[in-house]
C-alpha cells in the first residue's frame, strides 16, 4: 500500500518519525495511523491497512485518554497480511479533548493530531456565540487552529449578517469562510488548510453539514479522493470519527455526535485566547488577579461602561470560568476517589500478601 515516503506526505513528520526511531526494537515495527476506531478494534493503516487491538502490555498501562483514538500514530506489530498488534503510542501533536461530564476523572479524547479543525455551523441556525465560543477554546487548548466554517449560505439571501456575527466571536483569532456543501460555492476557499500532510477536523453539531462538505471535497471540489474508511460505496456516511484521505495527501476527519464540549479545559490557553480582547484590558486593572466584577481600579469594567466592549463578552467569559472551576473540582474530587481505591486496593493486596507469609 503506502511506503514511507507516502507516510511521510500523509503527515508522518519528524514529530513521530523520531519518537518511532526511538522506540525499542523500532526495526521489528511498523509506523501506522488509527484511521477508525471501534470501541478497542482499530482500522490502521501503514504500509498495509491493518485491523489491529492493543497489546496485552498497552491494554494494562495505558490510561483512558493515553488509549489510541483516531488520527493516532502507533507502532505495530504485524501478525500477518491483514492484522496487527498495537505495540506503542506516539506522543500527540495535538488534541481534542473534552472534560468528561459527571464524575469522572479523565478527560474524553476525541480526536488526536488534527492540524486544523472547522467549526462548521449554518447560516439558517441562530447563531449561539457561547457555543462558538466553547469550540474555539477547546480547540486552542489541544494546540488545533479553527476555522469557522458558515455552510448552507445557498439557503439565504444573503449571509453577511451571519458572517459578521461570526467575526464578532472570532475576532482577529480565526477566519470566517462562507461556503455551500451543496452547490459548491466558496469551497476554494477552505483549500489553503486543506494541503498535504495535514489533517483537517469537522467539528459542529448534527445537520450543520459535516459530511456533506467532507464528501464534496472527496468529490473533487477540492482534491480527488482516494478512501480508505467508507462504507465500501465510495460514499462517506457518518458512523464514527474516521480519517478519510484526499489524494493531494491531506486527512479529512469527521467528529459525529460532537454537539457540545461542555465544560471548557482551563489547562490550557484556549479561554485567553477565546477572550484576548478582554485579556489586554486585564493588563491595565489594578489588582493584577482581579476577576473584573466588582474591584475598583478594573479596565474591563471601564470599558464596558465606555461601551468600547460588549457586556454579554464578559459575562459569557465569567460562565466559561466557573463552569471550568466547577469541572476541575469535579475533576479533583474523582481523582482523589480514585487515590483512595488504589490505596484500598494496595492495602488489601498487603494483607492478603502477610496471610499468605503467615501460613507459608
Ligand atoms: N441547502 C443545503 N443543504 C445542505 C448543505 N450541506 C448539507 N446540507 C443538508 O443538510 C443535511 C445534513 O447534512 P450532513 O452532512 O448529514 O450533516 P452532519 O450531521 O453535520 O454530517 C442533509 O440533508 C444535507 O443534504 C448545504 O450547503 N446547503
Ligand atoms: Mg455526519
Ligand atoms: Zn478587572
Amino acid at each position: 500500500m503506502l511506503d514511507l515516503e507516502s507516510l511521510h506526505l500523509l503527515g508522518f513528520s519528524q514529530y513521530f518519525s523520531s519518537q518511532f526511531a526511538a522506540l525499542d526494537e523500532s526495526e521489528r515495527l511498523a509506523p501506522a495511523r488509527v484511521v477508525a476506531d471501534q470501541r478497542g478494534h482499530y482500522t490502521l493503516l501503514g504500509e498495509r491497512l491493518w485491523h489491529g487491538t492493543l497489546s496485552g502490555r498497552l491494554r494494562h498501562e495505558l490510561t483512558d485518554e493515553q488509549r489510541p483514538v483516531t488520527g493516532d500514530w502507533v507502532a505495530v506489530e504485524p501478525v500477518d497480511d491483514a492484522r496487527a498488534v498495537v505495540s506503542a503510542t506516539l506522543e500527540r501533536s495535538t488534541v481534542l479533548r473534552r472534560k468528561a461530564a459527571g464524575t469522572t476523572a479523565s478527560a474524553q479524547i476525541l480526536a488526536a493530531n488534527v492540524d486544523v479543525f472547522f467549526v462548521v455551523t449554518t447560516a439558517t441556525d441562530e447563531l449561539n456565540p457561547r457555543r462558538v465560543e466553547r469550540f474555539l477554546a477547546a480547540i486552542w487548548s489541544g494546540g488545533a487552529q479553527p476555522v469557522i466554517v458558515l455552510n448552507k449560505v445557498d439557503l439565504v439571501e444573503s449571509a453577511a449578517p451571519m458572517i459578521d456575527a461570526l467575526r464578532a466571536v472570532a475576532r482577529d483569532e480565526a477566519p470566517v469562510v462562507a461556503v455551500s456543501a451543496l452547490d459548491g460555492r466558496g469551497l476554494d476557499a477552505l483549500a489553503p488548510w486543506v494541503e498535504p500532510t495535514r489533517t483537517v477536523g469537522f467539528v459542529g453539531s448534527s445537520g450543520v453539514g459535516k459530511s456533506s462538505l467532507i464528501n464534496a471535497m472527496l468529490h473533487g471540489h477540492v482534491q480527488r479522493a482516494s478512501h480508505v474508511a467508507d462504507d465500501g460505496r465510495g460514499r462517506h456516511t457518518t458512523t464514527g470519527r474516521s480519517l478519510h484521505r484526499l489524494e493531494n495527501g491531506a486527512w479529512l476527519m469527521d467528529t459525529p455526535g460532537l454537539r457540545e464540549f461542555g465544560a471548557v479545559d482551563d489547562e490550557g490557553d484556549g479561554l485567553r485566547r477565546v477572550f484576548s480582547d478582554i485579556d489586554a484590558l486585564a493588563n491595565q486593572c489594578r489588582f493584577r488577579d482581579c476577576r473584573h466584577d466588582n474591584e475598583p481600579g478594573c479596565a474591563v469594567r471601564a470599558a464596558v461602561e465606555a461601551g468600547s466592549l460588549a457586556e454579554e463578552r464578559l459575562r459569557s467569559l465569567h460562565k466559561l470560568e466557573r463552569e471550568a472551576r466547577a469541572a476541575a473540582v469535579r475533576h479533583d474530587h474523582a481523582a482523589a476517589a480514585a487515590e483512595k481505591r488504589k490505596w484500598k486496593g494496595i492495602a488489601r493486596s498487603l494483607r492478603s500478601l502477610d496471610r499468605d507469609k503467615d501460613r507459608g
